[in-house]
């Protein structure tokens, strides 16, 4: 059982028997196999651009290699996928999720109202604090009371310290009040909950620009990630969230939240591609331990794994 597995179950019934239905009983690769490939990467959200490339690459190295079994038409298919995540992790492994050699190392949450930033944050303070770092927790999320709140109970199950100014606060007033109190206390690690307010562009840009810049003023280099949140369970919106953020600031990383009540978790895959940022979060529930650390191979793994495809 590999980590994404329980909640990546839905993408990888539907993608794989597709892809299965694609290539089972097949003897040689033709016009429909690919067609029924690219038919399987669409409906698992990829996208339209990015399961072009992966169809061309296929077709490459069909032609080149000229495949003998299902099996290495599956590592093909796998490869390719593999290639368009190339930013979200090194031959080596998963790129480092946080870097603990600045202290405090500042990361700033965003992405639009209900996305799960909020519960993503709680669960990585959960995440740090079972790995011993100290975390400090920022509400700049003052737009509804409701949020603080929210933020305060993950505080408190994850034994993080949280600094909070209550509901209509300037937002930029408690993130520089978040990082001056964890600079005092030597603190680990900084998350900073926004508010994603996504109806006006020069207002969203103006406040995550205002934010950013009191934290760096408080530590130059602040902050060190920008994390934008996505639902994965949005399908295209998704796309169009993450265009209008990368374009109201400049957007470090990613975690894709709910990749557990979606078949459609191709969408990690296709953002990745398209924007050049590397995934680093994926959430698969909306318990404690429901966040993990993205990794590529077990992500693909998660969705196919090649032992399933027998040849006859
Ligand atoms: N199934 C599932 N639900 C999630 C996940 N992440 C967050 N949620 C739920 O999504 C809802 C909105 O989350 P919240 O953190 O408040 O979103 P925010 O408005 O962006 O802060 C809550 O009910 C969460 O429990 C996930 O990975 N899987
Ligand atoms: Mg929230």
């Amino acid at each position: 059982m590999g980590i994404f597995d329980k909640g990546m179950k839905k993408t990888k019934d539907g993608f794989f028997s597709r892809l299965s239905k694609a290539i089972l009983g097949k003897s040689a690769i033709d016009e429909d196999v690919l067609d029924a490939i690219e038919e399987a990467l669409i409906a698992s959200d990829m996208g339209v651009d990015t399961t072009m490339k992966v169809i061309d690459g296929i077709e490459d190295r069909v032609h080149r290699d000229k495949y003998t079994s299902l099996k290495e038409l599956a590592d093909i298919v796998k490869d390719e996928i593999l290639s368009m995540l190339d930013v979200s992790d090194s031959e080596a492994g998963p790129v480092e999720p946080f870097d603990f050699s600045k202290k405090p190392y500042v990361i700033m949450v965003v992405g639009v109202n209900g996305v799960g930033k909020t519960t993503t944050i709680g669960k990585l303070a959960s995440m740090l604090r079972a790995q011993g770092k100290s975390v400090m927790l920022g509400a700049a999320d003052t737009f509804r009371a409701a949020a603080v709140d929210q933020l305060s109970i993950w505080a408190e199950r994850s034994g993080a310290d949280i600094v909070k100014q209550g509901m209509g606060a300037d937002p930029a007033s408690v993130a520089f009040d978040t990082v001056k109190s964890a600079v005092a206390k030597g603190t680990d690690v900084v998350l900073v909950d926004t508010a994603g307010r996504l109806h006006n562009k020069i207002n969203l840009m103006n406040e995550l620009t205002k934010i950013r810049n009191v934290m760096g003023k408080v530590v130059p280099g602040a902050p060190h990630e920008v994390l934008l949140v996505l639902d994965g369970s949005t399908g295209q919106n998704a796309y169009v969230q993450a265009q209008e953020f990368a374009k109201a600031t400049d957007i470090t990383a990613l975690a894709v939240t709910k990749l557990d009540g979606t078949a459609k978790g191709g969408v990690v895959i296709g953002i990745v591609d398209r924007f050049k940022v590397p995934v680093k979060f994926v959430g698969i529930g909306e318990g404690v331990d429901d966040l993990k650390v993205f990794d590529k191979r077990e992500f693909i793994n998660s969705i196919f794994s090649v032992d399933d495809i027998k040849d006859k």
